[in-house]
């Protein structure tokens, strides 16, 4: 019932005057708080990467990596423009970043973790606290919070791959800190490969504690993930939701491999047809191989290999697989199930 005039003037009346005292009625917006459902703001969206990719070779003519310190075009969620930090989802960030032979991105750190998703090139390195990594097409690659990192490319071709941050998460908790190192590289410490051969194996060092919450593999490559599921695909029972998924573990708590992103896999057999899923983690999916749609709230988005493209939280939507594909993807869920919020649904089969 629409309040009296009388009241609505004095209302008005009323709100004005508590303002002056940093004060405002709840009433009057709790509706647009209160949803029955998530109400993402960030819309679906697709980046084709043979679209991307010459604009990505342009910014590596006009800018150096060095003057640009990342170069990185960022993917904007079409809806979340106006967003600082930019964003591709309500809580992430995603770009494509490219490095072209001979350069390096300099040795800096921060609090946001990061991720790196493979997408071409193969032989340049990261290297985090002095330990260096050589990136394949596929391999998913760690920086944990607060840890010096570089890129390099010693290689004769271009390499690009997908980061992934939690900018927008880290922002919102005002917690952002950041440190140049002051050289270009942070000096060598381990050998290459120490990390995957202590921890990435099923063993442990006898002794191991565990600092800080990220997984302590420098490389989670894709020579061993693909294997992993495609045995797995060969013996097991698919997920009707998601084909065969598995998700990347911190080897010592079996816990996500990063506190603040969660990581998978997952493989779609040639003619998969997903059936459809939700859940309250909007997700960004990287095409490692294949080609098929994913269909979102009834709208398909056709993709095809090194494809980017995000679905929002809590909006239905299924796979489909042309060929044999293999997907990867990302999300806050890990931070959602610590805070208690996480929560899926799969439609009735
Ligand atoms: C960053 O430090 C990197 O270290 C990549 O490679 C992307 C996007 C926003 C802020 C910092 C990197 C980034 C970033």
């Amino acid at each position: 019932m629409a309040p009296e005039p009388r009241h609505t003037a004095e209302r008005e009346a009323f709100y004005a005057r508590i303002a002056t005292s940093s004060l405002a009625p709840l009433w009057e917006v709790l509706k647009g708080i209160q949803s029955v459902e998530p109400r993402p703001p960030e819309a679906m969206a697709l980046w084709h990467y043979d679209e991307i990719r010459p604009m990505l070779m342009e910014a590596g003519r006009l800018i150096s990596a060095a003057e640009a310190e990342r170069r990185v075009l960022i993917l904007q969620n079409p809806a979340l423009r106006e967003h600082s930090p930019p964003r591709i989802s309500h809580s992430l960030f995603a770009g494509l970043q490219l490095i072209m032979p001979g350069e390096i991105a300099p040795s800096h750190r921060h609090t946001q973790s990061a991720l790196r998703f493979i997408i071409e090139g193969e032989g340049a390195y990261t290297a985090v606290d002095g330990e260096r990594t050589t990136m394949r097409p596929g391999d998913f690659v760690i920086t944990p919070s607060w840890t010096w990192h570089d890129h390099g490319n010693e290689t004769k071709e271009p390499m690009v791959w997908l980061d992934g941050l939690d900018l927008a998460l880290v922002d919102l908790l005002n917690a952002v800190f950041f440190e140049a190192y002051g050289e270009d590289r942070f000096p060598a410490g381990r050998p290459e490969g120490d990390s995957i051969a202590r921890f990435g194996s099923g063993l442990l060092p006898v002794d191991y504690e565990r600092r800080g919450l990220t997984s302590p593999i420098l490389n989670y490559t894709y020579e061993r993930t693909r294997e992993a599921l495609e045995q797995m695909s060969r013996g097991g029972e698919r997920d009707r939701c998601h084909g065969f998924k598995m998700r990347y573990v911190h080897p010592a708590t079996g816990d996500w491999a990063m506190p603040t992103m969660g990581t998978a896999m997952q493989l779609l057999p040639r003619g998969f047809s997903g059936a459809p899923y939700r859940s309250s983690d909007s997700a960004v999916f990287v095409v490692a191989e294949g080609n098929g749609r994913t269909v979102v709230s009834g709208e398909a988005l056709a993709w095809r290999q090194h494809d980017v493209f995000v679905v929002p939280s809590w909006r239905e939507y299924h796979h489909e697989a042309a060929d044999e594909s293999l997907l990867f993807s990302f999300s806050d869920r890990p931070v959602q199930e610590k805070l208690g919020l996480w929560r899926e649904r799969r439609a009735a089969s």
